[in-house]
Protein backbone atom coordinates (compact mmCIF):
# COMPACT_ATOMS: atom_id res chain seq x y z
CA UNK A 1 0.00 0.00 0.00
CA UNK A 2 1.68 3.38 -0.77
CA UNK A 3 1.28 6.25 1.47
CA UNK A 4 1.58 9.90 0.55
CA UNK A 5 1.73 13.13 2.82
CA UNK A 6 -0.57 16.02 1.56
CA UNK A 7 0.22 19.77 2.65
CA UNK A 8 -2.73 21.99 2.61
CA UNK A 9 -5.48 18.73 3.24
CA UNK A 10 -7.82 21.07 4.11
CA UNK A 11 -7.87 23.53 0.92
CA UNK A 12 -9.63 22.82 -1.87
CA UNK A 13 -7.13 20.81 -4.06
CA UNK A 14 -5.90 19.29 -0.65
CA UNK A 15 -9.71 17.30 -0.03
CA UNK A 16 -9.87 16.50 -3.98
CA UNK A 17 -6.85 14.55 -3.86
CA UNK A 18 -7.29 13.28 -0.56
CA UNK A 19 -10.32 11.37 -2.04
CA UNK A 20 -8.78 10.52 -5.17
CA UNK A 21 -5.88 8.88 -3.39
CA UNK A 22 -8.13 6.77 -0.79
CA UNK A 23 -10.07 5.91 -3.67
CA UNK A 24 -6.54 4.05 -5.73
CA UNK A 25 -5.57 2.66 -2.21
CA UNK A 26 -3.42 4.74 -0.37
CA UNK A 27 -2.80 5.32 2.85
CA UNK A 28 -3.28 9.75 2.69
CA UNK A 29 -1.99 11.62 5.25
CA UNK A 30 -2.45 15.33 5.90
CA UNK A 31 -0.20 18.21 7.33
CA UNK A 32 -2.70 20.20 9.24
CA UNK A 33 -1.96 23.74 10.71
CA UNK A 34 -5.13 24.01 13.13
CA UNK A 35 -5.38 27.26 12.95
CA UNK A 36 -9.14 28.07 12.07
CA UNK A 37 -12.16 26.37 13.77
CA UNK A 38 -13.70 24.53 10.88
CA UNK A 39 -10.74 23.36 8.45
CA UNK A 40 -12.05 20.08 8.16
CA UNK A 41 -15.41 20.76 6.13
CA UNK A 42 -14.23 20.23 2.70
CA UNK A 43 -13.26 17.06 3.56
CA UNK A 44 -16.55 16.30 5.66
CA UNK A 45 -18.27 17.54 2.17
CA UNK A 46 -16.38 14.35 0.30
CA UNK A 47 -17.01 11.97 3.23
CA UNK A 48 -13.63 11.14 3.74
CA UNK A 49 -12.58 13.08 6.45
CA UNK A 50 -12.37 9.90 9.14
CA UNK A 51 -10.14 8.36 6.47
CA UNK A 52 -7.08 10.23 6.75
CA UNK A 53 -4.67 10.52 8.96
CA UNK A 54 -3.75 13.91 10.62
CA UNK A 55 -0.25 15.17 11.18
CA UNK A 56 0.01 18.90 12.99
CA UNK A 57 2.51 20.87 11.40
CA UNK A 58 3.01 24.33 9.29
CA UNK A 59 5.25 24.66 6.39
CA UNK A 60 7.25 27.59 8.33
CA UNK A 61 7.92 24.71 11.01
CA UNK A 62 10.77 22.51 9.17
CA UNK A 63 11.11 19.83 12.39
CA UNK A 64 7.30 19.48 11.94
CA UNK A 65 7.65 18.71 8.42
CA UNK A 66 10.70 16.04 9.06
CA UNK A 67 8.72 14.82 11.64
CA UNK A 68 5.65 14.48 8.77
CA UNK A 69 7.47 12.66 6.83
CA UNK A 70 8.89 10.03 9.26
CA UNK A 71 5.36 9.57 10.99
CA UNK A 72 4.01 9.07 7.35
CA UNK A 73 6.54 7.10 5.69
CA UNK A 74 5.41 8.85 2.52
CA UNK A 75 6.27 7.86 -0.81
CA UNK A 76 4.58 10.81 -2.46
CA UNK A 77 4.55 13.72 -1.38
CA UNK A 78 1.82 16.93 -2.88
CA UNK A 79 2.77 20.85 -1.67
CA UNK A 80 -0.51 22.37 -1.91
CA UNK A 81 0.03 24.21 1.35
CA UNK A 82 0.01 27.85 0.57
CA UNK A 83 -1.18 31.45 1.36
CA UNK A 84 -3.05 30.94 -1.83
CA UNK A 85 -5.11 34.28 -2.27
CA UNK A 86 -3.39 36.69 -4.71
CA UNK A 87 -5.49 39.57 -3.34
CA UNK A 88 -4.17 39.25 0.57
CA UNK A 89 -0.49 38.81 -0.85
CA UNK A 90 -0.15 42.48 -1.47
CA UNK A 91 -1.53 42.69 2.78
CA UNK A 92 0.72 39.99 4.00
CA UNK A 93 4.05 39.53 1.55
CA UNK A 94 6.44 38.48 4.08
CA UNK A 95 3.97 35.78 4.76
CA UNK A 96 3.38 34.77 2.12
CA UNK A 97 6.74 34.49 1.12
CA UNK A 98 7.28 32.61 3.87
CA UNK A 99 4.54 29.89 3.53
CA UNK A 100 4.23 29.76 -0.63
CA UNK A 101 7.79 30.34 -1.08
CA UNK A 102 10.34 29.00 1.70
CA UNK A 103 7.60 26.86 2.41
CA UNK A 104 8.17 24.75 -0.55
CA UNK A 105 11.61 24.65 0.44
CA UNK A 106 11.41 23.53 4.10
CA UNK A 107 8.86 20.44 2.51
CA UNK A 108 12.31 19.69 -0.25
CA UNK A 109 14.55 19.53 2.61
CA UNK A 110 12.29 17.33 4.90
CA UNK A 111 12.31 14.85 1.92
CA UNK A 112 15.89 15.03 1.17
CA UNK A 113 16.89 14.65 5.25
CA UNK A 114 13.83 11.44 5.82
CA UNK A 115 13.27 9.97 2.26
CA UNK A 116 15.00 11.79 -0.67
CA UNK A 117 13.48 8.69 -2.66
CA UNK A 118 9.75 9.91 -2.26
CA UNK A 119 7.96 11.62 -5.02
CA UNK A 120 7.73 15.44 -4.52
CA UNK A 121 5.03 17.52 -6.28
CA UNK A 122 4.89 21.37 -5.97
CA UNK A 123 1.81 23.58 -6.48
CA UNK A 124 3.02 25.97 -9.25
CA UNK A 125 0.63 28.34 -10.71
CA UNK A 126 -0.29 30.40 -13.77
CA UNK A 127 -0.08 33.70 -11.62
CA UNK A 128 3.86 32.65 -12.66
CA UNK A 129 2.84 33.92 -16.23
CA UNK A 130 1.80 37.36 -14.80
CA UNK A 131 2.17 40.03 -17.60
CA UNK A 132 2.08 37.46 -20.28
CA UNK A 133 5.08 37.26 -22.47
CA UNK A 134 3.11 35.10 -25.12
CA UNK A 135 -0.61 34.75 -26.04
CA UNK A 136 -1.06 30.91 -24.92
CA UNK A 137 1.49 29.99 -21.91
CA UNK A 138 3.46 26.68 -21.82
CA UNK A 139 6.25 24.92 -19.66
CA UNK A 140 8.67 27.40 -22.05
CA UNK A 141 6.79 30.74 -21.67
CA UNK A 142 9.11 33.09 -19.60
CA UNK A 143 7.50 34.03 -16.04
CA UNK A 144 6.94 37.45 -15.03
CA UNK A 145 4.96 37.69 -11.82
CA UNK A 146 2.34 40.28 -11.30
CA UNK A 147 1.88 39.69 -7.08
CA UNK A 148 4.01 38.97 -4.53
CA UNK A 149 2.05 35.37 -4.34
CA UNK A 150 3.17 35.06 -7.93
CA UNK A 151 6.88 35.62 -6.87
CA UNK A 152 7.07 33.29 -3.92
CA UNK A 153 5.19 31.03 -6.43
CA UNK A 154 8.47 31.57 -8.91
CA UNK A 155 10.87 31.00 -6.02
CA UNK A 156 9.19 27.79 -4.90
CA UNK A 157 9.33 26.52 -8.73
CA UNK A 158 12.64 26.97 -9.50
CA UNK A 159 13.99 25.39 -6.02
CA UNK A 160 11.77 22.54 -7.17
CA UNK A 161 13.82 22.53 -10.55
CA UNK A 162 16.69 23.29 -8.62
CA UNK A 163 16.51 19.93 -5.71
CA UNK A 164 15.79 18.37 -8.93
CA UNK A 165 18.84 18.97 -11.14
CA UNK A 166 21.30 19.27 -7.70
CA UNK A 167 20.11 16.18 -6.03
CA UNK A 168 18.15 13.73 -8.48
CA UNK A 169 15.10 13.87 -6.36
CA UNK A 170 12.30 13.10 -8.32
CA UNK A 171 10.64 16.65 -8.04
CA UNK A 172 7.87 17.55 -10.39
CA UNK A 173 6.27 20.90 -10.66
CA UNK A 174 2.57 21.22 -11.93
CA UNK A 175 1.42 24.43 -13.63
CA UNK A 176 -2.17 24.98 -12.86
CA UNK A 177 -4.33 27.19 -14.27
CA UNK A 178 -7.11 28.40 -12.12
CA UNK A 179 -9.37 26.02 -11.17
CA UNK A 180 -13.02 25.54 -9.03
CA UNK A 181 -15.04 23.68 -7.75
CA UNK A 182 -17.73 23.84 -5.11
CA UNK A 183 -15.33 23.62 -2.85
CA UNK A 184 -13.66 26.84 -3.66
CA UNK A 185 -12.71 29.18 -0.98
CA UNK A 186 -15.59 32.10 -1.04
CA UNK A 187 -12.57 35.05 -1.57
CA UNK A 188 -11.87 33.73 -5.08
CA UNK A 189 -14.01 35.59 -7.52
CA UNK A 190 -16.18 32.45 -9.32
CA UNK A 191 -17.51 31.37 -5.64
CA UNK A 192 -17.99 34.74 -4.67
CA UNK A 193 -20.08 35.03 -7.53
CA UNK A 194 -21.89 31.49 -7.06
CA UNK A 195 -22.33 32.19 -3.62
CA UNK A 196 -23.71 35.44 -4.57
CA UNK A 197 -26.31 33.95 -7.39
CA UNK A 198 -27.54 31.24 -4.62
CA UNK A 199 -28.38 34.07 -2.48
CA UNK A 200 -29.68 36.72 -4.80
CA UNK A 201 -32.06 33.72 -6.17
CA UNK A 202 -33.31 32.91 -2.80
CA UNK A 203 -33.86 36.72 -1.92
CA UNK A 204 -31.03 37.18 0.71
CA UNK A 205 -28.89 39.59 -1.44
CA UNK A 206 -29.79 42.58 -3.72
CA UNK A 207 -26.74 43.08 -5.52
CA UNK A 208 -23.07 41.68 -5.91
CA UNK A 209 -19.91 44.02 -5.39
CA UNK A 210 -16.97 43.37 -7.84
CA UNK A 211 -13.05 44.34 -8.95
CA UNK A 212 -12.67 43.90 -12.55
CA UNK A 213 -14.73 41.65 -14.63
CA UNK A 214 -12.88 42.03 -17.86
CA UNK A 215 -10.05 39.71 -16.19
CA UNK A 216 -9.94 36.65 -18.10
CA UNK A 217 -9.27 33.16 -17.00
CA UNK A 218 -8.42 29.83 -18.19
CA UNK A 219 -11.26 28.30 -15.55
CA UNK A 220 -11.24 24.54 -15.21
CA UNK A 221 -12.56 22.19 -12.36
CA UNK A 222 -10.43 21.09 -9.53
CA UNK A 223 -11.33 17.39 -9.24
CA UNK A 224 -10.33 17.04 -13.11
CA UNK A 225 -6.60 18.73 -11.72
CA UNK A 226 -5.58 16.62 -8.98
CA UNK A 227 -6.13 13.69 -11.05
CA UNK A 228 -3.09 15.63 -12.91
CA UNK A 229 -1.20 15.88 -9.91
CA UNK A 230 -1.34 12.26 -9.43
CA UNK A 231 -0.55 11.26 -13.40
CA UNK A 232 2.90 13.56 -12.74
CA UNK A 233 4.09 11.42 -10.21
CA UNK A 234 3.62 8.27 -11.88
CA UNK A 235 5.79 9.39 -14.39
CA UNK A 236 9.75 7.44 -14.71
CA UNK A 237 11.21 11.24 -14.55
CA UNK A 238 10.45 14.27 -12.88
CA UNK A 239 9.09 17.10 -15.12
CA UNK A 240 7.21 20.32 -15.44
CA UNK A 241 4.06 20.26 -16.76
CA UNK A 242 1.17 22.83 -17.48
CA UNK A 243 -2.20 22.04 -16.75
CA UNK A 244 -5.38 24.47 -18.39
CA UNK A 245 -8.28 23.86 -20.57
CA UNK A 246 -7.26 25.86 -23.28
CA UNK A 247 -10.15 28.45 -23.19
CA UNK A 248 -10.12 31.56 -21.42
CA UNK A 249 -13.36 33.72 -20.34
CA UNK A 250 -14.01 37.09 -18.58
CA UNK A 251 -15.39 37.20 -15.21
CA UNK A 252 -17.96 39.17 -16.90
CA UNK A 253 -18.84 35.66 -18.63
CA UNK A 254 -18.60 33.81 -16.22
CA UNK A 255 -21.27 36.21 -14.34
CA UNK A 256 -23.90 35.65 -17.49
CA UNK A 257 -23.04 31.63 -16.71
CA UNK A 258 -23.93 31.95 -13.59
CA UNK A 259 -27.13 34.58 -13.20
CA UNK A 260 -28.57 32.73 -16.09
CA UNK A 261 -28.52 29.72 -14.34
CA UNK A 262 -30.96 30.59 -11.91
CA UNK A 263 -32.57 33.02 -14.83
CA UNK A 264 -30.85 36.50 -14.15
CA UNK A 265 -29.15 38.98 -15.73
CA UNK A 266 -25.91 39.84 -14.32
CA UNK A 267 -26.54 43.31 -15.35
CA UNK A 268 -28.91 43.68 -12.95
CA UNK A 269 -26.94 42.84 -9.96
CA UNK A 270 -23.30 43.11 -10.51
CA UNK A 271 -21.79 46.63 -9.80
CA UNK A 272 -18.08 47.78 -9.38
CA UNK A 273 -16.08 48.38 -6.92
CA UNK A 274 -13.05 49.97 -6.98
CA UNK A 275 -11.88 48.14 -3.81
CA UNK A 276 -11.90 44.93 -5.26
CA UNK A 277 -9.22 46.40 -8.04
CA UNK A 278 -5.48 44.76 -7.52
CA UNK A 279 -2.32 46.67 -7.29
CA UNK A 280 -1.07 45.27 -10.23
CA UNK A 281 -3.38 43.03 -12.47
CA UNK A 282 -2.79 39.33 -14.27
CA UNK A 283 -5.53 40.68 -17.24
CA UNK A 284 -5.54 37.38 -18.83
CA UNK A 285 -4.13 33.76 -18.58
CA UNK A 286 -4.62 30.97 -21.73
CA UNK A 287 -2.49 27.47 -20.85
CA UNK A 288 -1.48 25.44 -23.77
CA UNK A 289 -2.26 21.68 -21.54
CA UNK A 290 -0.68 19.99 -25.31
CA UNK A 291 2.24 18.58 -22.94
CA UNK A 292 -0.01 17.49 -20.45
CA UNK A 293 -2.27 15.51 -22.79
CA UNK A 294 0.95 13.89 -24.86
CA UNK A 295 2.86 12.75 -21.80
CA UNK A 296 0.50 12.07 -19.04
CA UNK A 297 -2.74 11.31 -21.13
CA UNK A 298 -4.96 13.77 -19.25
CA UNK A 299 -7.84 16.51 -20.42
CA UNK A 300 -9.83 18.86 -18.85
CA UNK A 301 -13.12 16.98 -19.13
CA UNK A 302 -15.26 19.70 -17.58
CA UNK A 303 -17.07 22.70 -19.45
CA UNK A 304 -16.98 25.74 -17.82
CA UNK A 305 -21.01 25.76 -18.42
CA UNK A 306 -21.12 22.34 -16.56
CA UNK A 307 -18.59 23.54 -13.76
CA UNK A 308 -20.78 26.41 -13.34
CA UNK A 309 -23.56 24.82 -12.80
CA UNK A 310 -21.95 22.09 -10.13
CA UNK A 311 -21.12 25.43 -8.06
CA UNK A 312 -24.04 26.99 -8.76
CA UNK A 313 -26.26 24.15 -7.86
CA UNK A 314 -24.52 23.33 -4.89
CA UNK A 315 -24.96 26.73 -3.67
CA UNK A 316 -28.21 26.88 -3.96
CA UNK A 317 -28.14 23.38 -2.12
CA UNK A 318 -26.44 24.64 1.14
CA UNK A 319 -28.97 27.59 1.36
CA UNK A 320 -31.41 25.47 0.95
CA UNK A 321 -35.30 26.42 0.61
P1 LIG B 1 -6.49 26.69 -0.71
O1 LIG B 1 -7.89 26.17 -0.78
O2 LIG B 1 -6.26 28.11 -0.36
O3 LIG B 1 -5.70 25.76 0.32
C1 LIG B 1 -4.47 26.13 0.84
C2 LIG B 1 -4.09 25.18 1.94
O4 LIG B 1 -2.82 25.56 2.49
C3 LIG B 1 -5.06 25.14 3.13
O5 LIG B 1 -5.23 23.81 3.54
C4 LIG B 1 -4.32 25.93 4.20
O6 LIG B 1 -4.66 25.56 5.52
C5 LIG B 1 -2.90 25.50 3.91
N1 LIG B 1 -1.91 26.37 4.54
C6 LIG B 1 -1.84 27.72 4.51
N2 LIG B 1 -0.79 28.15 5.24
C7 LIG B 1 -0.18 27.04 5.74
C8 LIG B 1 0.95 26.84 6.56
N3 LIG B 1 1.68 27.86 7.03
N4 LIG B 1 1.29 25.57 6.89
C9 LIG B 1 0.56 24.51 6.43
N5 LIG B 1 -0.53 24.66 5.64
C10 LIG B 1 -0.89 25.90 5.29
O7 LIG B 1 -5.74 26.41 -2.10
P2 LIG B 1 -6.12 25.44 -3.31
O8 LIG B 1 -6.99 26.18 -4.25
O9 LIG B 1 -6.55 24.13 -2.78
O10 LIG B 1 -4.71 25.32 -4.02
C11 LIG B 1 -3.79 24.30 -3.65
C12 LIG B 1 -2.39 24.74 -4.04
O11 LIG B 1 -2.34 24.94 -5.44
C13 LIG B 1 -1.91 26.04 -3.42
O12 LIG B 1 -0.52 25.92 -3.21
C14 LIG B 1 -2.19 27.07 -4.48
O13 LIG B 1 -1.31 28.17 -4.33
C15 LIG B 1 -1.92 26.27 -5.73
N6 LIG B 1 -2.65 26.62 -6.93
C16 LIG B 1 -4.00 26.78 -6.90
C17 LIG B 1 -4.69 27.04 -8.07
C18 LIG B 1 -6.19 27.17 -8.08
O14 LIG B 1 -6.72 27.72 -9.06
N7 LIG B 1 -6.90 26.66 -7.08
C19 LIG B 1 -3.98 27.14 -9.28
C20 LIG B 1 -2.61 26.96 -9.28
C21 LIG B 1 -1.96 26.68 -8.10
P3 LIG B 1 -5.81 26.37 6.34
O15 LIG B 1 -7.09 25.77 5.86
O16 LIG B 1 -5.49 26.06 7.76
O17 LIG B 1 -5.65 27.81 5.99
O1 LIG C 1 -9.30 36.25 -9.26
C1 LIG C 1 -10.73 39.26 -10.78
C2 LIG C 1 -9.34 39.34 -10.19
O2 LIG C 1 -9.04 35.72 -6.85
C3 LIG C 1 -9.51 35.98 -10.62
C4 LIG C 1 -5.73 31.42 -6.93
O3 LIG C 1 -6.21 30.11 -6.77
O4 LIG C 1 -5.79 31.22 -9.32
C5 LIG C 1 -6.25 32.00 -8.23
O5 LIG C 1 -5.79 33.34 -8.35
C6 LIG C 1 -9.69 37.29 -11.39
C7 LIG C 1 -8.62 38.34 -11.07
O6 LIG C 1 -8.10 34.16 -8.61
C8 LIG C 1 -13.02 40.17 -8.13
O7 LIG C 1 -8.83 40.68 -10.26
C9 LIG C 1 -12.71 40.70 -10.21
O8 LIG C 1 -8.22 38.95 -12.27
O9 LIG C 1 -10.51 34.25 -8.28
P1 LIG C 1 -9.30 35.08 -8.16
P2 LIG C 1 -6.61 34.48 -9.10
O10 LIG C 1 -6.13 35.77 -8.61
O11 LIG C 1 -6.57 34.22 -10.58
C10 LIG C 1 -4.35 31.15 -9.45
C11 LIG C 1 -4.04 30.26 -10.62
C12 LIG C 1 -3.68 30.77 -8.18
O12 LIG C 1 -2.64 30.14 -8.20
C13 LIG C 1 -4.20 31.40 -6.94
O13 LIG C 1 -3.77 30.66 -5.80
O14 LIG C 1 -10.93 37.87 -11.00
N1 LIG C 1 -11.78 39.78 -9.89
N2 LIG C 1 -13.48 40.96 -9.15
C14 LIG C 1 -11.95 39.42 -8.60
N3 LIG C 1 -11.29 38.52 -7.83
C15 LIG C 1 -11.71 38.37 -6.54
N4 LIG C 1 -11.11 37.46 -5.77
N5 LIG C 1 -12.76 39.10 -6.03
C16 LIG C 1 -13.45 40.03 -6.78
O15 LIG C 1 -14.39 40.68 -6.32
Amino acid sequence: MKSALITGISGQDGAYLAELLLQKGYRVHGLLARRGSDTLWRLRDLGVADDVRMIDGDLVDLASLIRAMEASKADEVYNLGAQSFVGTSWQQPVLTGQVSGLGAVNVLEAVRIVNPKARFYQASTSEMFGRIQEPMQSETTPFWPRSPYGAAKVYAHWMTVNYRESFGLHATSGILFNHESPLRGPEFVTRKITLAVANIARGRQKELLLGNVEAKRDWGFAKDYVEAMWLMLQQETPDDYVVATGITTTVADFCELAFGRVGLNWRDHVRTDPAFLRPAEVDVLLGNPAKAERALGWKARTSLAELVGLMVDADLRRLGG
